[in-house]
């Protein structure tokens, strides 16, 4: 019997990706680095990427979920059975595909299983350095609170939470109903912003969870589009004023990644920043899943009890070895921090 320690919430998607060209973008009006969602019911023109994809020479499928992407990550760190996953799929191929992933990875999936809607998939279209990603959550969009129920005993056994903020597109209530669990018995309860339409057009959801959360993890356009949406006075790139704003007069820990700029870390006690090691540009094959990947790193070292400083070394560790791989994976043989 595991005793998962680290349960994380999000949708479970996998990854189409591709490398495509700026005219690609344009024609669907896409942002070069980007997270968007479609509606397959509103016949929206973007549903035909998927197909389009299929044909291009570079196309992969690849596990993916933000949230997902992290859980694999920590346990490529913490190793079998202390990381479990929730989250909503299809019963089809893709399902069994990030199913075998996680499994290979170490980490328990406890998917509730839909029985007429697919696996959700996301196009990652890369161009450069950047990407652009275009979800269809599909059965990902019908998870449901009283999936937490039937497993509740994990809940119960967990240490720590981890709710990608996309998942406040789904169920806010199931991440409140961790949230309380997690205020109750003390344990963290860590929510990260995951895209800026999240504050953006998820905001009321965003403000009922805030509360319940030790720690909030973003970058920074996620930090902007926050302190526009949540109209602060500060200027919307003070990556530590706005820090400060969501910090307010609780005890949470707000972290900041900047990309190559140091990552911003803001606590009750006050600020601190940590530089990042740049990698050589030619060592690095695609951005995917950079952010999750920092995510995991920084969530097993809290798993391990490590000091701050060390967790977000350890976020920046395997965020680096992470845009060595292709999509949101993780080098093959296991390295060690
Ligand atoms: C609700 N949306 C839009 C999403 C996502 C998402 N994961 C959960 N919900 N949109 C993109 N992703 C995932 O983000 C990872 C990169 O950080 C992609 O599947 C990709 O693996």
């Amino acid at each position: 019997m595991f005793q998962e320690k680290l349960v994380v919430l999000c949708n479970p998607l996998l990854d189409i990706q591709a490398t495509v060209d700026a005219e690609y973008l344009k024609k669907y009006d896409l942002k070069a680095n980007d997270a968007i969602l479609v509606d397959a019911k509103s016949g929206d023109k973007k549903m035909a990427i998927y197909d389009e994809l299929a044909s291009y020479p570079d196309v992969k499928y690849i596990a993916g979920g933000a949230g997902q992407n992290s859980a694999r990550g920590a346990a490529y760190i913490l190793g079998k059975g202390k990381v479990a996953y929730f989250g909503s799929v299809g019963k089809d191929k893709y399902a069994e595909k990030l199913a075998a992933e996680n499994a290979a990875a170490g980490v328990t999936s406890l998917y509730q299983v839909q029985e007429d809607a697919g696996t959700g998939k996301c196009a990652a279209l890369i161009t450069n350095f950047d990407r652009s990603l275009v979800t269809d959550l599909s059965a990902a969009n019908l998870f449901t609170p009283d999936h937490l129920d039937k497993n509740w005993s994990v809940v119960e056994n967990a240490e720590i939470f981890y709710i990608g903020g996309f998942h406040l597109t789904v169920s806010p209530e199931s991440i409140i109903k961790l949230g309380k669990h997690a205020k109750e018995t003390g344990k963290q309860f860590i929510l990260n912003l995951s895209a800026p339409f999240i504050p953006q057009f998820f905001k009321d959801a965003l403000k009922e969870v805030l509360p319940y959360t030790t720690m909030v993890i973003a970058n920074e356009a996620e930090a902007e589009a926050y302190a526009e949406a949540f109209e602060l006075k500060c200027s919307k790139t003070d990556l530590e004023a706005i820090a400060k704003e969501i910090v307010g007069d609780s005890k949470k820990t707000v972290i900041f990644t900047h990309g190559l700029e140091p990552t911003v870390v803001v606590t009750s006690e006050g600020s601190q920043t940590f530089p990042v090691k740049a990698l050589e540009s030619s060592k690095i094959v695609d951005t995917n899943g950079a952010g999750d990947a920092f995510a995991a790193g920084f969530l097993a070292a809290l798993v391990e009890k490590k000091p701050l400083e060390t967790a977000i070394d350890m976020g920046q560790w395997l965020a680096a070895l992470s845009i060595q791989e292709i999509g949101a994976s993780y080098p093959k043989v296991p390295l060690a921090y």
